[in-house]
């Protein structure tokens, strides 16, 4: 065989040898690949969040609750928690801001990209939310408020708001201790006045302040001496009862926006060796009215407790049902709310307390 043709003869066995080698590489190469492929995840199907499996028939509601600084405020998400459980076909995605805004800002963002039915916002404060709550509204989530309001322009920005009436709580406080000076015959006297404020910002802190303000204007011999803030804690209050006591010694009354901040202005009162509440030196105005509170009321430590009721839990729930029927539903729910005194705290209201 001359060599061309030997050549040809090797270059067709060659031919066949690479042939071969291709027919068993190939297939190992493609399997190498798939499982390199599958390894880095290009191939798996992008994981939905894990719930929305489990929850496809139930209600997704995302919680933005402000913090668990009070007695009040542990109420307030026992009763949301309360209704919107599995049990009455929602799922609930809970978060505690501990008092910061950007928390709530987060954990609504958070809610958003997990494409929640609904955000119920308790606001911390009630300015800097417009920007989320666009983003929300953009999303197509309903935003209901509960507890406290926001300060925003466009009020499409939140569909309902479950809540009390702040500035209301301020006047009843207000027409409260116009009518006990009447009774003390003490209406002309130069009466010393100090608050407490809650949270700086918070719409509840400035209703009850306006609330206030408004009666006391009407009283050239009622005298505010100072308003200090005490963010609804009863460490908080304690502290600035302290400085105000330093600083004043003759206030006849304590207007204290919440019970725990009362508490902790009780025990300072206390300290400094004067007495509190029915026939005591200083007068103690309180609000909330929750359990432990309204025990003192009965036993004439606290004068007055003007209600706020943290109960909203159901309301909220409501509210969600009328929107899922497509019913048309009220800008604003007030929850019931009294004005307790030694008068009216029997033991069957004591008894009867959920908070
Ligand atoms: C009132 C609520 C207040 C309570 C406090 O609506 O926002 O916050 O009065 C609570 O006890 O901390």
């Amino acid at each position: 065989m001359d060599t061309e043709a030997r050549s040809g003869v090797k270059k067709s066995r060659l031919n066949r040898h690479m042939r071969g080698i291709w027919l068993v590489l190939l297939p190992v190469m493609v399997l190498l690949m798939f499982m390199l492929g599958w390894g880095l995840g290009l191939f798996t199907e992008i994981e939905e969040e894990p719930y929305i499996s489990e929850t496809s028939n139930q209600i997704v509601v995302g919680v933005s609750q402000l913090g668990s600084e009070s007695g009040w405020r542990t109420a307030n998400t026992e009763s949301i928690q309360r209704a919107i459980s599995k049990e009455n076909g929602f799922f609930l995605i809970y978060n505690n801001a501990r008092q910061k805004q950007e928390n709530q800002i987060k954990a609504i963002r958070n809610f958003i990209s997990q494409r929640v039915d609904y955000i119920v916002l308790a606001p911390v404060v009630e300015s800097g939310w417009e920007t989320v709550l666009q983003e929300a509204k953009q999303a197509g989530i309903p935003v209901i408020l509960m507890d406290r309001s926001v300060e925003v322009e466009d009020q499409s920005l939140y569909t309902a708001l479950v809540g009390t009436d702040s500035v209301e709580e301020g006047r009843k406080a207000g027409r409260w201790l116009e009518e006990y000076l009447i009774k003390k015959r003490m209406s002309d006297r130069d009466i010393n006045i100090v608050v407490l404020k809650g949270t700086e910002g918070a719409s509840a802190q400035i209703g009850r302040t306006a609330g206030f303000s408004m009666i006391a204007g009407e009283h050239d011999n009622w005298h505010i001496l100072e308003q200090q803030y005490g963010d609804f804690t009863i460490y908080k209050g304690k502290e600035v009862m302290k400085d105000l006591l330093k600083k004043y010694k003759d206030i006849d009354v304590v207007v204290s926006q919440n019970d725990d901040m009362t508490f902790g202005a009780i025990e300072a009162i206390r300290e400094s060796g004067k007495t509190v509440g029915v026939n005591g030196d200083i007068t103690i105005i309180s609000f909330d009215a929750v359990h432990d509170a309204l025990e003192m009321v009965a036993e004439g430590v606290i004068n007055v407790d003007i209600e706020c009721n943290p109960d909203q839990g159901e309301y909220v729930s409501e509210v969600i049902r009328l929107l899922e029927s497509g019913q048309e539903v009220e800008k604003r729910y007030y929850v019931e709310e009294d004005v307790f005194t030694m008068e009216n705290v029997t033991q069957e209201v004591l008894d009867g307390r959920t908070y």
